[in-house]
């Protein structure tokens, strides 16, 4: 699915602003309150989690569904355009109509999904447009919520007196299995766009080097065949249509390729937008004269344009000449072996709680820069797509991840036998893949973070594996798969191994071996002499301690500033050791948002900022230590060899 761009070809209303809303009482779809104004509606501001936004507990801790509304009114001008609607994230679950007609449900709630409304609305009037987010989260949820008493992440209730109690009591809450605030509604743009009718759907770009130039393998999808305008392109499984004639799509997609050669039109501009190269028809191959790579900052993230003109519709898509690559214990980027320095992160701030925020975007990519570092992890779930573009601009690497987080329940559920959710993963690894694939940034998939390996092992071969396969089989790009396994029982552990890079979080000096840090070394050098027998490249996509802003002390203890800092200096010269190692993200960038709990002091400490940014003594020895890690070759490559 294409980002939304205006060109001369396509124009882009934004639809974000102040909107009408009401919390569901449990009657909103049963009375059909898409089918007038909402009533007794209150404001509420798009794109933005609903939860922080009044000072209401209904709100922070409200279960079900809400309803959105606003008016729309699309301009007489546009008459003779298609339109297409436009949701990139409700969260979790979405339905949306048009003056009251259900026209598409969405399932998921990090990734878009669009809804083709040529023939719903009249240019030149006002409809009428309401979408309803839903944010349960279950077993059959990605995230994964907690069901009845199988709770696993968080503690467990032990005030309530009796398994029944514990049920109901459970049964009342939006329990996630995992470790952030579960933020819902319209968390992202809404917007409409044109294209002529005959329009590009998708297009796919695979870029290569050879002898110096670049050679590009593009594909571009097209739609708008007479025998298609208006029809329904429905989505088995993720999102349907609500009526016959609806016409809605995932990030997937669902065109075709117009073998129409000659029809489409690509060229390739330079970053000062001269054409550097041209090719004809649907797909094929282009070489672009002694080609300038993209390179992780402080390199120069050079990017070059793909102009593709089919008919009257033109689509503009920037891309980077770069290669990605597991050789032996190495990670290479353009051949050469990376490191990677950065985080695992989340998208997370005061009031907006997860919507888009650009502002917050830029300030994070300028505190990336402050501290050296290279790189962060989508932890947990896929982020704004304007997020992937300015660290295509910037040079940040992306490790990017799908929201399978919470696949687990403990020693005594399999969740592979009981959670229902395979065909939905390989669903959401499609619709990120999808949606992600042009992204130089990207340079590796994460199929999802700390599932159960341990206490299952074969059904979680069979699982993860099975997703390994896909996500190889539906990147245009082939670039490297991962999953990020769990502080667990290594030796038990059959998945993590067969993982193209070897992604660990681990706790040693926090959750395990707390505050001895001698301890956490001893502890963690067993672990990697195990690793380093299994031959393939490992990273620490987290790790970390928390921290409180304003605890000092002279002899670091838990919590203190000076600990967290001393515990990254502590397991970092252990890494140090190690050539297998490639990479260093801590867990967190930044203080954020979770449920309460007896673990959590107003949220996750593990910040290296706090949550508004402010950086505690670890970031200042991470930002002295990262000025000394170079992008390649810092471990000795002769060591690494394969
Ligand atoms: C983890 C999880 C992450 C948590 C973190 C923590 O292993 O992947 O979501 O927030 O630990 O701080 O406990």
């Amino acid at each position: 699915m294409l980002y939304p761009r205006e060109n001369r070809a396509r124009a882009v209303m934004n639809l974000d602003g102040e909107w009408s809303f009401c919390l569901d009482d449990g009657t909103g779809l049963t009375r059909h309150w898409e089918r007038g104004p909402l009533k007794n509606a209150e404001r509420i501001a798009v794109p933005a989690s609903y939860n922080d936004q009044k000072d209401k507990r209904e709100y922070r801790n409200h279960c079900g569904w809400v309803f959105y509304q606003r008016q729309v009114t699309v301009p007489a001008f546009y008459r003779g355009q298609r339109l297409f609607l436009r949701m990139d994230a409700v969260t979790n679950n979405a339905l949306v109509w048009l003056d009251g007609s259900l026209i598409c449900e969405h399932r998921g709630g990090f990734l878009p999904f669009e809804v083709e409304i040529t023939d719903r609305v009249l240019p030149g009037e006002a409809a009428l447009l309401t979408i309803a987010a839903d944010n349960r989260i279950s077993h059959s949820t990605l995230p994964v919520g907690n069901e009845g008493t199988t709770a696993f992440f968080g503690s467990d209730n032990p005030g309530v007196p009796s398994v029944e109690a514990a049920k109901k009591w459970r049964g009342q809450q939006n329990a996630p299995n995992f470790d952030f605030f579960n933020y819902a509604g319209i968390n992202r743009p809404v917007r409409i766009y044109t294209t002529p009718q005959r329009y590009i759907r998708d297009l796919e770009l695979v870029p290569g080097v050879d002898d110096g130039d670049g050679l590009v393998r593009y594909r571009v999808e097209t739609g708008g065949d007479m025998e298609e305008s208006g029809g329904c392109s429905r989505q088995p499984g993720n999102a349907e249509c609500g009526e016959q004639d609806g016409n809605c799509k995932t990030a997937s997609g669902a065109g075709r390729t117009v073998d129409q050669a000659g029809s489409v039109q690509i060229e390739i501009l330079d970053a000062q937008g001269s054409i550097v190269a041209r090719a004809v028809g649907p797909s094929g191959e282009i070489r672009i004269h002694r080609a300038r790579r993209w390179q992780p900052r402080p390199g120069i993230p050079y990017l070059y344009t793909a102009r593709v003109i089919y008919g009257e519709d033109v689509y503009e898509q920037t891309f980077g000449i770069r290669t990605v690559e597991v050789r032996g214990t190495r990670f290479l980027i353009n051949g050469e072996p990376f490191y990677f320095k950065g985080f695992g992160k989340h998208e997370d701030s005061a009031f907006h709680g997860r919507g888009l925020d650009f502002c917050l975007n830029i300030r994070d990519l300028s505190l990336l820069d402050w501290i050296n570092a290279n790189s962060f992890r989508t932890s947990h779930y896929p982020y704004a797509e304007e997020m992937y573009e300015l660290c295509d601009k910037e040079g940040i690497v992306i490790i990017d991840e799908t929201p399978a987080v919470g696949i687990g329940a403990g020693e005594s559920v399999n969740p592979y036998e009981t959670f229902p959710l395979k065909e939905y993963h390989e669903q959401v690894l499609e619709e990120l893949i999808h949606r992600d694939k042009n992204h130089p940034c990207v340079v590796m998939w994460s199929l999802g973070n700390e599932p159960d390996t341990e206490h299952f092992p074969q059904s979680a071969y069979d699982y993860w594996r099975a997703l390994y396969d896909l996500a190889h089989d539906l990147d245009p790009q082939n670039r490297p798969v991962t999953f990020v396994c769990c502080q667990n029982d290594y030796t038990r552990d059959i998945v993590t191994r067969t993982m193209d890079v070897v992604c660990l979080n681990r706790y040693y000096g926090w959750y395990n071996l707390s505050g001895d840090l001698d301890a956490a070394c001893y502890g963690l050098n067993l672990e990697l002499d195990f690793w380093e027998l299994q031959g393939k490249p490992v990273m620490f996509t987290e790790y970390g301690a928390d921290a409180m802003p304003g605890v000092h002390m002279t002899v670091p203890e838990m919590f203190s500033e000076e600990y967290q800092a001393e515990y990254l200096d502590r397991i970092d010269r252990e890494l140090d050791k190690r050539s297998f190692f490639i990479g260093e993200q801590v867990w967190n960038f930044a203080d954020y948002a979770t449920i309460q709990g007896c673990m959590r002091v107003d949220g996750n400490r593990k910040g290296v900022f706090t949550r508004d940014r402010r950086p505690k003594l670890a970031a200042h020895f991470l930002r002295k230590r990262w000025a000394d890690i170079p992008n390649f070759g810092y471990k000795n490559p002769a060591a690494a060899a394969d």
